[in-house]
């Protein structure tokens, strides 16, 4: 996501953490590599020297010059300065009237009617029986309307809109009354995009935010903006007073610094991330995922998410249970592939691992995956359980049996082994994942056996 600033900062730790001692020379050079490589992924200027002026003050402080591994506390102290930067807590939308209005706007093409029908879809998710509406205000665009409904078809969302129509507070004023008499518990308004200079659009915007009285403003900031996004979100703050900002185009966009900056300029938190074009492709920005994601740590709580939202509950549990007496057999272990599997593609789910993406390991591929599932299948209900020891000439068999080899079979249950073993040795490990929501991650111990030490890692 963040290629070249991900590169740099890997560079950097890797060079600091090989120094035995920090001194102030060279943490003064460190800083500066880091100033300038957030300025290169464009990061607001004046957010780039705050950040580093607060890094600096705090290597130099005591703890890090005497700490046992300086490199690893210069590494996380840069991970923790951008977490604060990025705010720190993840915010979460709550449903506080009824209807809960939410306003989207932003300029033009920054995503708004994309992330509209989104947030739609991610909040039917989230609250399950709720009712919500879609209300098609912009009006300048020909073809907004009905692109609004296209995509709200797909989630089965019911989209107020008014023919022939040419003002939008109008349009705004009776969604909100058929939204009240109808008993829908969400309102989502898209608008049409505006430039902050444009004084009658601003104003127009401004009206419709009162007609509507909403419990959020969004601003919807595309990645690829760059500079001006800032600007712009100052902008529209001192008019409408956003409540928040939605990330969109995170996927494919290196220079993403500007939209990042936001927060620190506005002090209004980052509330989504658009990472793709499909209606699914919006979640909660979280400010520790989004600083591992920049730092090339990969995407453990996002994983996580997935991970919950796929996994059976019970299926799951009793895989925990199992985990935890360490009576795992191969077919829990075939159990918990298919869960991968069920999670979506595997390369946009590898990217997500720590390590993953450094190590070059995306190129490991679903084939690899079918791979064990075709071997675990060829094997006798007693090996599965384990009941028999898998000797050569058993290998040999499953090996030939699922067109693999026996290089491969070693090597899967390798692997099935290491996490058992993993599990049995670590239950304050496996613990603290079952904790704050974790507790449904078995691929946890995926994760930690492909992922790769960093440097911050004890
Ligand atoms: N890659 C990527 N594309 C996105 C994302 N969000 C939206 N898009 C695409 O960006 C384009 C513009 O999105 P819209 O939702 O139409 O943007 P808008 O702000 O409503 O545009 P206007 O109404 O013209 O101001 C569309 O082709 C979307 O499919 C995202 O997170 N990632
Ligand atoms: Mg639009």
């Amino acid at each position: 996501m963040f290629g070249v600033l991900t590169e740099k900062f890997q560079a950097l730790f890797s060079s600091i953490t090989g120094k035995k001692t920090l001194t102030e020379e060279n943490i003064s050079d460190a800083v500066r590599e880091v100033r300038l490589a957030l300025l290169d992924a464009d990061v607001n200027y004046s957010v780039a020297s705050q950040f580093v002026k607060r890094v600096k003050e705090k290597a130099l402080g005591d703890a890090v010059l005497k700490s046992i591994s300086p490199g690893q506390q210069f590494t996380k102290l840069i991970h923790d300065e951008l977490v604060a930067l990025m705010g720190t807590e993840e915010s979460s939308f709550e449903i506080k009237a009824h209807p809960s209005v939410v306003l989207l706007c932003g300029l033009q093409g920054s995503g708004k009617t994309t992330q509209c029908a989104k947030l739609a879809a991610y909040l039917q998710k989230k609250y399950p029986g709720k009712k919500v509406l879609l209300a098609a205000c912009d009006l300048q665009r020909p073809a907004a309307v009905e692109q609004l409904k296209t995509l709200a078809a797909q989630i089965s969302t019911p989209v107020f809109s008014i023919e022939g129509e040419t003002n939008p507070l109008v349009v705004a004023e009776q969604a909100l009354s058929r939204a009240k008499a109808e008993g829908f518990d969400i309102l989502i308004v898209d608008t049409a995009g505006r430039l902050h200079v444009d004084a009658e659009l601003m104003q127009q915007l401004q009206e419709i935010k009162e007609v509507l009285n909403p419990q959020e403003v969004l601003f919807v900031a595309s990645a690829a903006t760059g500079q001006d996004a800032v600007k712009t979100a100052l902008e529209f703050d001192s008019r409408v007073q956003m409540t928040g900002t939605i990330l969109t185009m995170l996927d494919g966009n290196a220079r993403a610094g500007a939209a990042i900056s936001i927060r620190e300029m506005t002090g209004k938190p980052l509330k989504f991330e658009g990472i793709g074009e499909k209606i699914g492709d919006l979640q909660p920005f979280n400010p520790h995922s989004m600083a591992d994601r920049i730092l090339g740590r990969g995407d453990v709580i996002n994983l996580v998410r997935k991970a919950q939202e796929n996994f059976d509950e019970k299926e799951s549990q009793d895989l925990e249970k199992k985990l935890l007496k360490a009576t795992f057999t191969y077919d829990d272990y075939l159990k918990q592939m298919s869960t991968f599997k069920r999670m979506g593609p595997l390369k946009g789910l590898l990217k997500m691992l720590p390590g993953m993406s450094e190590m070059g390991a995306i190129d490991f591929d679903e084939k690899e995956f079918n791979q064990i599932e075709s071997m675990i299948c060829s094997m006798t209900p007693q090996e599965r359980m384990e009941k028999v020891e898998l000797i050569p000439s058993r290998r040999q068999r499953i090996a030939k049996g699922s067109a693999t080899s026996i290089d491969a079979v070693n090597r899967m249950v390798k692997g099935f082994k290491k996490l058992k073993q993993f599990c049995k040795e670590m239950p304050s490990l496996k613990n603290q994942m079952m904790k704050g929501g974790m507790k449904n991650l078995l691929s946890g111990e995926k994760q930690l056996q492909f992922g790769k030490k960093m440097p911050w890692d004890r």
